[in-house]
């Protein structure tokens, strides 16, 4: 007999699922849908739809439902599906889905002969559900703010300043937009608890680490805040799923998926969390001292925090974590879609990429880039435009290196309230494949960097916290650390050492890139005068200039 534990990831770009066999301590299969590439009647673009304009961006509730039937299909021929025995799932965060009352009574028919999608098309209130990328809401934003007393007693009630992506502003202005759509709503998921829903045919909960990620949830007390929902919609309160443990089981897998899929009736459903909850535990972050970078379409730096602990300045979020305490994290849109944009520009692919990498200098000779392709949300930049210092669009290897330089240096500035210095930073994502970025982020963090082989960590995080409740559940404790054993450590491929050489470098390097930050965004003082200065240290004398 085998353990098997199901983990799925809906993403901006995918649908992916991991399977592990616990007792050989294994990943036995994983496999993912491209909502581009298979289903691309949607016409998305990088799994989203640009709407108005580029504030505001959206994606399918429908298409991710799809993509769970595609994926199902792929997963029937080349797994024990029976032998599952819990799942859990990981979800972009933020999203929300709007639905009237026929979801639920919808979710308790499904008729395995009728795709689902058929079936849930008269669910939804709004078609599309605008997700982490939209930053539309800068008024609600600071209606709501203002509401809750201000900036710091807002970052104390809900753990985060408010910010366009989160739930709460983007249901404010539905609210304000469609008031007639928004009485009509008589359920608001996030992508996390509408995908549990779809697989347990009634409507799922929502865990403590996504709730955090909405401003509507008391961060202290881990419940709905009234001050919050009042501040946001009338009537919210009604239209919200409780709020849950991240570990707690939700019930069991919808007859459905027993009949058309061949589930066993007794699988197990643990509540889906955000993909960053998720990745923390898929990276093996369940103690102090250890931070993750994941190199994704979003870029984030997260740690897992014992006791709450709040950046009142507002750049960063707690969330919870699954295991019960907190997480620290800081979110960046212009993550990899902004490296695509430089390699595209310069008709690259990945290897040349890292042979520019490896071939230029730390330090770029002072030449830095405001990266913000796309609007950014640390810091807030609501319009994108790319600020370049000391070099223009036309520079190849300077653009290069200015991208990943400027990307990880902005992520040591605005980590730097995060109390504790990790002593070594996990590494996930699509990028963190790649060394020569691995390395330039362990010399400006100064910080070991540890690669791990598999990039799915929100996925394999899944089925890990899956496994962890199955276990508690039949009185079969174990401890995380008995859980992650071999799957987390394993996939330890290389540690990237960082290079103390670089290190006064890169400290004057992020105070020089707050200076050009504060000159674009907050009409500081010209930084060239300093950027000279930086040059003439570093780069001066020929015999002087540095080799990585
Ligand atoms: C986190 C965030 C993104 C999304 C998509 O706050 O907005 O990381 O979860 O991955």
């Amino acid at each position: 007999m085998s353990d098997f534990f199901l983990g799925l990831d809906c993403s901006t770009q995918s649908l992916s699922a991991v399977l592990i066999d616990f007792n050989s301590r294994k990943i036995i299969y994983r496999n993912s849908v491209n909502y581009d590439k298979e289903l691309p009647h949607y016409n998305t673009q990088n799994g989203i739809v640009i709407l108005e304009n580029e504030r505001v961006i959206h994606s399918f509730p429908l298409m991710w439902v799809e993509a769970l039937e595609l994926l199902f299909e792929k997963i029937q021929n080349n797994v024990p599906i029976k032998e599952i025995k819990a799942i859990s799932g990981s979800g972009q965060q933020h999203g929300t889905v709007y639905l009237n009352k026929k979801f639920e009574e919808n979710l308790q028919k499904l008729n395995i002969d009728e795709p689902l999608i058929k079936q849930f098309n008269n669910s939804f209130t709004r078609r599309t559900s605008p997700i982490w990328m939209d930053s539309s809401t800068f008024k609600q934003c600071q209606e709501i703010r203002k509401a809750l007393g201000g900036l710091e007693s807002t970052v104390k009630i809900t753990g985060s300043n408010t910010f366009e992506r989160f739930s709460g502003p983007q249901i404010r202005k539905f609210f304000q937009e469609n008031p007639k759509d928004y009485k009509k709503t008589s359920i608001i998921h996030l992508v996390s608890s509408f995908m549990a829903s779809v697989l347990l045919g009634k409507n799922a909960p929502i865990d403590h680490g996504d709730g955090a990620g909405m401003n509507l949830m008391n961060i202290k007390i881990k419940e709905w805040d009234n001050n919050a929902l009042e501040a946001t919609a009338p009537n919210l309160k009604n239209k919200l799923p409780p709020l849950v443990n991240s570990y707690d089981i939700i019930g069991k897998i919808s007859p459905f998926y027993v009949k058309k899929y061949n589930f066993n009736p007794e699988t197990l459903l643990i509540a889906w969390s955000g993909d960053n909850p998720n990745s923390l535990i898929g990276v093996g972050l369940i103690e102090k001292g250890k931070a993750a970078i994941s190199l994704g379409t979003s870029d984030t730096y997260f740690a897992y925090l014992k006791n709450l602990y709040l950046d009142i300045k507002g750049g960063g979020h707690v969330f919870g974590a699954p295991t019960g305490d907190y997480m620290s994290i800081i979110c960046y849109k212009n993550g990899s879609l902004a490296r695509e944009k430089i390699k595209e520009h310069f008709s690259l692919n990945w290897d040349d990429f890292s042979q520019i990498l490896s071939k230029s200098p730390p330090g770029n000779y002072g030449k830095i880039m405001l990266p913000y392709f796309f609007p950014e949300i640390v810091p807030l930049v609501l319009k994108p435009k790319v600020y370049r210092f000391g070099f223009d669009e036309n520079d190849l290897i300077g653009n290069v290196r200015a991208i990943i330089e400027c990307q990880f240096l902005s992520m040591k500035l605005h980590s730097e309230w995060i109390d504790e210095k990790p002593k070594v930073i996990h590494a996930t994502g699509g990028a963190s494949a790649n060394e020569e970025i691995l390395q330039i982020a362990a010399n400006i963090f100064n910080t070991n960097v540890k690669k791990f082989e598999i990039t799915d960590s929100a996925a394999l995080g899944a089925a890990l916290r899956s496994a962890k409740s199955y276990y508690d559940s039949i009185n079969n404790k174990k401890t995380w650390n008995e859980i992650l054993k071999n799957f987390v450590n394993l996939q330890e491929s290389s540690v990237i050492q960082a290079d103390s050489k670089y290190r006064k470098l890169y400290d004057d390097m992020v105070k020089l890139y707050k200076k050009c930050e504060d000159f674009i965004l907050r009409n500081s003082k010209n930084p060239e005068k300093c950027r000279k200065e930086f040059i003439k240290k570093y780069f001066f004398k020929p015999s002087r200039i540095l080799k990585q």
